[in-house]
């Protein structure tokens, strides 16, 4: 059996219930398989594969808290510190009652590389809670941060680990974290990120994963002799990702036509109303039946099919493998062109190897996605220095780091003899760099 192999059957035999987990390490290292096999003895004798599937750190705990009747919830809170070679640990907190140790395992795996991917000096982690925000006042939601955050602060810091949000924490939540961490530790210093503006945030953070994806998705399209301007497209999820991505799409002149939430989802021939999509998910955080009452003419639909309506970039923004086979033919049978990820695994492998077999130009989201945890590293360096930069500032280096990451992922794919094929290109050059820094700090 080869090395390869070999360590991927024991990372499942060793975590079972952890598909998401055998998902993430499955794809990446289909994609490594020729990098491995060039040395294979001296990977194997360093244990590499080894090293980068076992986290450095898992610390889990419980949350009690009290909601508005006065009774006692105890929820899981749980951080997954994967991999310090490159930098401090970084990576959001998820908050959603699906969250569990594969899931943000699975997070934790891919930031490794994702961070990597943006060149700044940033480690891959990911933590959470099965706590579910909707529905709850913020009184509960603050209730539950501060009770989050007095264990969670005991192994985070600005050098050491450095969360920021994922689905279900935004602002809101960040900042009632940051005060606790705050008051406990005594330090007013950047050990999150996605804080608001007036207490070390950084501008542009909002809009920046959102972005990003369609500063890559442009740059792709650019390279193969088109762009977005008068293009149809679909965005799943209507959360932080999906909203500043159907922001930019309109922005350079595509049309976005699809959004989603966990119940369902719109169809707006004429174009997502932006101020609508806005108001109900960011000020009345409600569900996207109220869409309808801003727009007459949009449909609304319950359950799942955003990837049914025809177009011509797909820009998957909600969560885990909500594209799924059936979906990739859909896309392809629709004359779709390009699929880039804004969620964080949202294609299953299976829909994956049938987009690119079938020339759609497919990129992943530890590379499409990066525009977010880049800014987070941007707004790291603006608190050490004291100082905030200019909207333009930021979302200028966003732009440059999405051009150069498609660049890199691009050179990386072409090196291995495999054009177009970005999720080799993006597994490879992630790896090759922490890989490197791996081996100058010895066994460790
Ligand atoms: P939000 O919580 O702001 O929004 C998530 C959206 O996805 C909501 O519309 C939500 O619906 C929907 N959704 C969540 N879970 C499910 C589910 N199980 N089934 C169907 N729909 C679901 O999160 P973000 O926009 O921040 O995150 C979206 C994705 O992007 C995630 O995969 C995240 O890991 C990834 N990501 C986020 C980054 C960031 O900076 N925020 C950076 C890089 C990646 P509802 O409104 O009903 O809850
Ligand atoms: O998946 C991700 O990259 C994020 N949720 C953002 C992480 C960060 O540290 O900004």
């Amino acid at each position: 059996m080869s090395y390869v192999d070999d360590v991927l059957a024991r990372v499942i035999a060793k975590n079972p219930s952890e598909p998401e987990f055998h998902q993430a390490v499955t794809e990446v290292f289909e994609s490594l398989r020729p990098v491995i096999e060039e040395k294979e003895d001296f990977y194997k004798k360093e244990a590499i594969l080894e090293r980068i599937t076992e986290p450095e750190r898992m610390i889990k705990f419980r949350v009690p808290w009290v909601d508005d009747n006065g009774n006692v919830q105890v929820n899981m809170g749980i951080r997954v510190q994967f991999n310090s070679a490159i930098g401090p640990y970084k990576g959001g907190l998820r908050f959603h009652p699906s969250v569990n140790q594969g899931i943000i395992k699975f997070l934790g795996f891919e930031q490794i590389f994702k961070n990597s991917l943006t060149g700044l000096p940033i480690g891959g982690g990911k933590g959470g809670s099965d706590f579910d925000p909707k529905g709850k006042s913020d009184r509960e939601v603050m209730a539950f941060c501060q009770s989050f955050m007095t264990e969670l602060c005991k192994h985070i810091g600005a050098d050491t680990d450095v969360p920021a949000g994922d689905i279900g924490v935004g602002g809101r939540e960040i900042g009632y974290m940051f005060g606790q961490y705050k008051r406990i530790r005594g330090l007013y210093e950047g050990v999150l990120t996605g804080k608001g503006l007036t207490y070390g945030g950084s501008l542009a953070r909002t809009e920046a994963t959102g972005y990003g994806l369609v500063y890559i998705t442009e740059e792709l399209l650019k390279c193969h002799g088109t762009d977005l301007k008068d293009k149809t497209v679909c965005v799943s999820g209507a959360g932080n990702v999906a909203i500043y991505a159907i922001e930019k799409v309109h922005q350079l002149g595509g049309k976005v036509v699809t959004c989603s939430d966990s119940t369902g989802w719109v169809y707006d021939p004429e174009g997502i109303d932006l101020d609508a999509l806005k108001e109900i998910k960011e000020v009345k955080r409600a569900r996207l039946t109220e869409y309808k009452n801003y727009r007459p003419n949009s449909e609304y639909h319950e359950g799942r099919g955003v990837w049914q309506v025809k177009c011509d970039v797909a820009l998957p923004c909600a969560t885990q493998n909500e594209l799924l086979i059936d979906d990739a033919n859909q896309l392809v049978a629709n004359g779709c062109i390009a699929v880039c990820e804004g969620a964080n695994m949202p294609t299953t492998l299976d829909a994956t190897k049938y987009l690119q077999e079938n020339g759609i130009l497919f990129v992943p989201g530890k590379a499409s996605n990066a525009g977010g945890v880049a800014v987070s590293a941007l707004e790291m360096s603006q608190n050490s220095e004291r100082l905030s930069w200019s909207f333009e500032e930021v979302d200028n280096k966003l732009q440059n780091i999405m051009v150069n990451i498609y660049h890199n992922i691009d050179t990386a794919a072409k090196r291995y003899g495999k054009e177009d094929d970005f999720v080799s290109g993006a597994n490879i050059a992630g790896f090759e760099k922490v890989v490197e820094a791996m081996l100058a700090q010895g066994v460790c």
